[in-house]
């Protein structure tokens, strides 16, 4: 899964028009790199993100999903806010990613008549604003699997079928680096859920925090990390640099026997 997103640049007078481009062409190089699927945000989820109306998160998003839709690659929309995921699916997306998990009121009842249309489930633990400030767990395997056990129950109460789901702990998301590496360190826990697991590793914070680069020098952590959530279960990483990813990941799906 390669991540595009779309967000005003503000140090340059284009405004969205030049960022929507951007994003559109950035798309199409992800796409030639070989990413299988693309997940667009307008960053209204990102960890101490401003709040995004719903307006200006439609004219982010959807004209990037519409110039995608005929490429034919399945397109994941990154959003918690009902009325995106609607318009989103209506125009075609493939798979809503909610860092929310479904929790907002609204979205449950936005996405389930959509049998066709994936979820993604994440775990959180706090706010966008405030999930950094004092993350705290008694065992924070148990305690994420415990939610998305929970969450997987609430959406299949609310008429949305398993075999639609995909679940991901949340890596940074309400977590210190100690959270964060057992929750990579123990991946292979949550396959007992039975879903497929999605990891989003990708020049995160935790990996800075080892090797002291800044997030744009992240490249080969963000691979080693990929390839390990692989390697410990997960069915799709979320990453910025999809060549050198899908490189990393033909050797070991190459021992797999499951590559093309
Ligand atoms: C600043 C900090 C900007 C963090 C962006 C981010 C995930 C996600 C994000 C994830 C799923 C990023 C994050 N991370 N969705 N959206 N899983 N499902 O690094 O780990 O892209 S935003």
């Amino acid at each position: 899964m390669g991540i595009i997103n779309v967000t005003p640049d503000s140090f340059s007078d284009g405004g969205l028009y030049l960022s929507t481009q951007r994003a559109i062409a950035h798309a199409r190089d992800l796409i030639d790199e070989g990413a299988d699927i693309l997940d667009i945000g307008g960053e209204s989820t990102r960890p101490g993100s401003q709040y995004v109306n719903v307006d200006e998160e439609l004219n982010r998003v959807l004209p990037v999903l519409e110039a995608l839709v005929d490429t034919g690659i399945p397109i994941s929309i990154d959003t918690s806010k009902p009325e995106v995921m609607k318009h989103a699916i209506e125009a075609g997306a493939f798979m809503i990613n909610d860092v929310n998990a479904l929790r907002n009121p609204g979205t449950l009842e936005a996405v389930a008549p959509h049998k066709h249309v994936q979820i993604c489930l994440m775990h959180m633990q706090g706010t966008p604003q405030s999930m950094q400030a004092n993350p705290q767990y008694i065992d924070i395997v148990s305690e994420v699997k415990d939610f998305l056990r929970q969450r997987i129950h609430a959406v299949n109460t609310a008429g949305i079928a398993s075999n639609r789901l995909v679940i991901d702990p949340g890596f940074g998301f309400g977590k210190t680096l100690q959270h964060n590496l057992a929750l990579l360190n123990q991946l292979n826990e949550f396959t007992t859920l039975g879903i497929p697991i999605l990891a989003g590793l990708s020049r995160k914070s935790m990996l800075g925090a080892i090797t002291g680069n800044n997030v744009s020098q992240r490249l080969h952590e963000s691979v080693a990390a990929a390839l390990l959530a692989a390697v410990k279960g997960a069915r799709i990483v979320r990453v910025h640099d999809v060549k050198a990813s899908k490189a990393a990941l033909a050797i070991y799906n190459a021992t797999q026997e499951l590559d093309k």
